[in-house]
């Protein structure tokens, strides 16, 4: 079977990620990278051994050649970007943050649905091992009925030697980082009606804010705690692992560090390890996050071939990235902010 082609644009620090987990998958190949910062595209493409190389997505485009487009750039480009691939009805993935505001996330749905293109957002964290084990959990009954969550990433890790720009944006870890816990939250228990929230700024030499504390209210009835911090000093780092708390109407389940996972029910408790695989290319303790990566691109070309929607796409992450906006407003009005309003 003839191989599915892809095209790439960005190719700085996270796309080398994107680059290998295309790789692993047999039926893909990157035909054509675009970056336009020539360094990065050189490197990039002899890595990989790439041939058709582009410092301009437009030109890319008119060339064309590919059954779908990875964009791999940071927020500022997203929506023009996916809007260049909607104008030439190319397939595309969008990595996280969607777009710099839910009006532009909501246009590039539309452009999208219009040009009748799949979109679907790199939102991978969901797809990460340990995640998958406690929904496995959730969806298997032997906790009951959720009634309270928490989702939980506190670390002091150093994220702005690899990406520089997170430390000079007006907003930093709920858009960044919290993004992921909020969709992890709706993976878990829904879509939520309301937000309220509290963020802070600890770390003097960046602009935005690195802490916050968000409340959740589903529609099913579960109250969440989603807190994010890059702030927080612990004897042993844990970045990036998501810790996470769910008690149900039979039981309890807690997911801990170093990817423990205790779950407790009417039959009694069990304890595994939920760790990641860390795959040939992959490092620690990044490994977790690069897993995701490799299984959310999967998922695209099984859901690609097969003519249907991702779990991720555009218009589900709508749902996630209002949640975002959602945060901002309650934290600065320090209001509960009800999510209808926005979407
Ligand atoms: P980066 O700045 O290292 O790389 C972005 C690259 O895109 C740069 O090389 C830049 O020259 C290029 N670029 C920007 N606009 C372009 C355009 N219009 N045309 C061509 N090239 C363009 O950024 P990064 O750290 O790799 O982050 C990229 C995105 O990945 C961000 O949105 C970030 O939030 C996201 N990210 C996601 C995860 C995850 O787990 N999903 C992890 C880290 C970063
Ligand atoms: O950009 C962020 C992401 O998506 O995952 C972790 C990260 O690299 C730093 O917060």
């Amino acid at each position: 079977m003839a191989k599915m082609k892809g095209a790439l644009i960005g190719c700085g620090f996270f796309a080398v990620n994107q680059m290998h987990g295309w790789q692993d998958l047999a039926d893909v190949e990157i035909v054509a990278i675009c970056d336009r910062d020539l360094e990065r595209l050189t490197i990039v493409g002899d890595q990989f051994g790439v041939a058709r190389r582009y410092q301009s997505a437009n030109a890319m485009f008119a060339d064309g050649g590919f059954d779908f487009v990875d964009i791999a750039t940071t927020v500022g480009s997203h929506r023009a970007l996916v809007e260049l691939a909607a104008s030439h009805k190319v397939p595309a993935i969008c990595q996280k943050p969607f777009a710099p505001t839910l009006e532009d996330a909501k246009a590039m749905v539309a452009a999208a649905d219009k040009a009748g293109i799949p979109l679907m957002i790199h939102e991978n964290f969901r797809w990460q091992t340990p995640i998958l084990a406690v929904k496995a959990v959730l969806d298997s009954g032997v906790i009951g009925e959720a009634f309270w969550g928490r989702v939980s990433f506190r670390s002091g890790f150093d994220v702005f030697s690899g990406q520089p720009y997170l430390a000079k944006g007006k907003r930093f870890i709920i858009e960044d980082l919290g993004i992921h816990s909020l969709d992890i939250a709706r993976f878990l228990f829904g879509d939520a009606n309301r937000m309220t929230a509290r963020a802070r700024r600890i770390n003097p030499d960046i602009a935005g804010e690195d802490v916050a504390t968000m409340l959740l209210d589903h529609d099913n009835g579960v109250t969440s705690i989603v807190d994010v911090s890059y702030a927080t000093r612990l004897p042993e780092e844990p970045f990036p692992e998501t810790f996470v708390e769910i008690d149900g109407s039979k039981g309890t389940l807690r997911l801990g560090k170093d990817y423990r996972l205790i779950v407790h029910g009417p039959d009694g408790t069990t304890e595994t390890v939920v760790a990641p695989n860390l795959l040939p290319w992959a490092s620690q303790p990044w490994h977790n996050i690069q897993e995701s990566v490799a299984l959310i691109q999967k998922h695209w070309v099984e859901r690609l071939a097969a003519g249907r929607e991702p779990d991720t796409s555009g218009r589900d992450n709508l749902k996630t990235f209002a949640l975002v906006e959602a945060a901002y407003l309650s934290a600065e009005r320090a209001e509960t902010v009800s999510l209808q309003d926005l979407l």
